[in-house]
């Protein structure tokens, strides 16, 4: 076991196993597992490129020799930043197999991201696509290697130009490699964050693919389900909720999407007739409104799934009125607890409630500011620990003592209430963290950088409501004199190399913060301040 990842104690580790929630699985056991039942069924739909569960099964095993070859071994870190391509998948599984951790980053992350993720992780390789979305990877991997000095490769989907080409790494099979156990860590996740730095989140064989059972059977998945995948799967909702694992999980076929315009969407849905997808609430919102006024054939689709940012009521129920599929709401975190609501739920619950968790082993509070639970129906803060929820973050331990309780229970950071039927209503956040429709920003990782121009003397980053984001990010600035403007601040914080989601939406200029009466920065002014600006400009 990787050192720096707290654990399960071990009378629950027992108790997730007697009970069948862990059962004692690996991915590469699992791929070779699915390719034995479903061979030639196709598991991967990129472009005009099919790949079969066999020749999945055959691909990973020819690049688990190509990375020993390299010098990849059981533990190491290895950066993947690629996009919705088959690779993404086939990098996985193989480095699943070696017992090398993939380390996913999102592919909007930048320098800022990829050196400390890199750094702090002490990766010894980075896989990347060439040039994707007009951005040349292969830069940013010469910035980043330069400066890391643990990063010996760097492996390229594409031309590689200076670095070393996947292709070439697929080679016949001849090592007999132990495989890792059950109870490894299988990859290092990112945090959505509220700190200066990311977390890094440790998931287990074990525990992820039971969170990966749980999802198939609650979101009904067969052999005979197609996923789209829109959104990055690098993102832990489509890669597990129940996401392209889930769907390999339950040997059905992933279909993997390059982007989520409706004019790509609509027709991939039709011709490779998926039966279900995952998107954000503002591309909810974009589809909806793309197809109302042009009524494309979706009749394959059967579950839209909506989810990483509250989803609006008003919108929630144009879903089947428009797109004549059952909305499912997925409130999840890449620390583990995730909710769904059923399909089969009424109406009114999959409007109104982001769900209820996905195993009987979940355990839910919901509690006030002194850590007593409150009433059902009451809003409270959300905390939960369970089968597949992280006992702490990876190398963390100051930051785990504020994040989880001494008995385990990790702090989400949500507001929430909980009803009778155990279902889940969010009711908002008390992390510092903006969520800008499903994209996640640190205020105060944000703020560090800020503080870094010369012309900043102070600074705090708020949330102010967006009709299409839900929320975008507001920096207030005290400046040191009246000549900074707003956009020195972007082009500065875009030349730190900070991902581009992260640079403040707006910024207000102001000569001293509100203050709590603790003498702290009161955000919550700051909030009510953007807020009654916004209103008079409207
Ligand atoms: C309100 N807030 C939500 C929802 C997430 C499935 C789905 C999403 C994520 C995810 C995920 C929300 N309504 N429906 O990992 O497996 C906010 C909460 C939560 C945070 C986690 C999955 N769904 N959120 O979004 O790690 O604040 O995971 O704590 O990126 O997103 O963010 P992240």
């Amino acid at each position: 076991m990787l050192s720096g990842c707290p654990t399960w104690p071990m009378a629950f580790a027992e108790q997730y196993q007697n009970d069948g929630c862990w059962l004692g699985e690996t991915f590469g056991e699992l791929l070779r597992q699915r390719a034995t039942t479903y061979g030639e069924e196709i598991a991967i739909v990129s472009g005009e490129r099919r790949i079969s569960y066999a020749e999945l099964d055959a691909r990973v095993d020819r690049l688990v020799q190509g990375l020993y070859d390299l010098g990849i071994q059981a533990q190491d870190r290895v950066i993947v930043q690629l996009p919705n391509l088959p690779e993404f998948l086939e990098v996985c599984f193989a480095l699943f197999r070696l017992g090398a951790l993939p380390v996913f980053a999102l592919p909007l992350h930048r320098k800022s991201e990829i050196t400390y993720i890199s750094e702090f992780s002490e990766a010894v390789a980075y896989i990347i696509a060439d040039v994707d979305s007009g951005f040349d990877y292969r830069e940013l991997a010469l910035q980043v290697k330069a400066n890391v000095p643990t990063l010996q490769h760097v492996i390229v989907v594409g031309k590689p130009g200076p670095f070393i080409s996947l292709s070439d790494m697929y080679t016949e099979p001849v090592s007999q490699l132990r495989e890792p156990s059950p109870s490894d860590i299988a990859f290092l996740q990112l945090s959505g964050g509220t700190t200066g730095l990311p977390k890094l989140i440790p998931r287990t064989h074990d525990d992820y693919i039971y969170s990966l059972r749980m999802s198939a059977e609650i979101c009904l998945l067969d052999e005979n389900t197609v996923y789209l995948a829109v959104l990055p799967i690098a993102h832990n909702y489509p890669l597990s909720s129940p996401g392209v694992l889930g769907t390999l999980y339950a040997g059905g076929r992933v279909v993997l999407a390059r982007g989520a315009s409706p004019d790509e969407v609509f027709p991939l849905i039709s011709k490779e007739q998926v039966t279900i997808t995952a998107v954000v609430p503002p591309v909810a919102l974009i589809w909806l409104d793309a197809a109302g006024s042009r009524c494309p054939n979706l009749t394959s689709l059967q579950v839209l799934q909506v989810g990483g940012a509250k989803l609006s009521a008003e919108v929630a129920r144009r879903v089947r009125s428009t797109l004549g599929c059952t909305l499912q709401q997925v409130f999840g975190m890449a620390e583990g607890l995730v909710n769904y609501t059923r399909l089969d739920d009424p109406e009114d619950i999959i409007v109104n409630t982001q769900g209820g968790p996905m195993s009987p082993y979940d355990e839910i509070r919901i509690v006030d500011d002194e850590d007593n639970d409150v009433e059902l129906g009451i809003v409270g803060h959300l905390l939960t620990r369970g089968p597949y929820t992280i006992r702490g973050y990876y190398k963390a331990e100051e930051h785990n003592a504020k994040s989880f309780t001494t008995d385990g229970f990790y702090r989400t950071g949500d507001l929430a209430s909980l009803n009778s039927s155990g279902y889940l209503v969010v009711e908002g956040r008390d992390k510092d963290q903006i969520n800008r429709g499903g994209d996640k920003v640190a205020a105060e990782e944000l703020e560090n950088h800020i503080l870094a121009h010369p012309g900043v003397h102070d600074v705090a980053v708020v949330a102010m409501p967006d009709e299409f984001l839900g929320e975008r990010t507001c920096a207030f600035i005290i400046p040191h004199d009246s000549s900074l403007t707003f956009a020195e601040v972007k082009v500065f914080l875009r030349e730190r190399g900070l991902a581009s989601y992260k640079i403040p939406d707006r910024v207000e200029f102001i000569d001293t913060f509100p203050k709590t009466k603790v003498g702290k920065v009161s955000k919550k002014t700051l909030r009510e301040i953007i807020i009654q600006k916004l209103s008079s400009l409207s």
